[in-house]
């Protein structure tokens, strides 16, 4: 009898955990970008992330890929990637890199890393 009031406090921890799921859920997607490899393209095939964002690239196909860079600053250049695999890819700072797979030479992604406290453009200024 004494143990009844242990499980239900474990299932009380067990629901408390499952319920905050979504939460967290939405704060991970809102801070990891996400391309995904979808029938030998990535998706999508441009994406804007900000300085200091770690850019997650998921294989959602049923074969491999590979992930590479030559932009300048860049050191990319992965193992062949399982089906289901998410790879981790940082940048060095602001500017385009143009990510590609090896294994499928069409597949190109391009990302441009933008600097949120960088002083706005001078052109975007009214013009008199
Ligand atoms: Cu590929």
């Amino acid at each position: 009898m004494k143990r009844i009031p242990e499980l239900q406090m474990v299932r009380l921890l067990i629901l408390s955990i499952l319920a905050s799921l979504p939460f967290l859920g939405a704060v991970l997607a809102d801070e990891a970008p996400i391309v995904v490899e979808q029938n030998r393209r990535f998706v999508p095939a441009a994406i804007e992330v900000q300085k200091g964002d770690v850019l997650e690239v998921h294989n959602e196909d049923e074969f491999f890929h590979q992930i590479f860079s030559r932009s300048p600053g860049m050191s990319l250049d992965t193992d062949e990637r399982a089906p289901g695999s998410i790879t981790l890819v940082d940048f060095p700072g602001p500017g385009t890199f143009k990510v590609q797979c090896h294994i499928h030479p069409k597949m190109q992604l391009e990302v441009t890393v933008v600097d949120p406290d960088a002083a706005p453009l001078a052109s975007s200024s009214p013009v008199q």
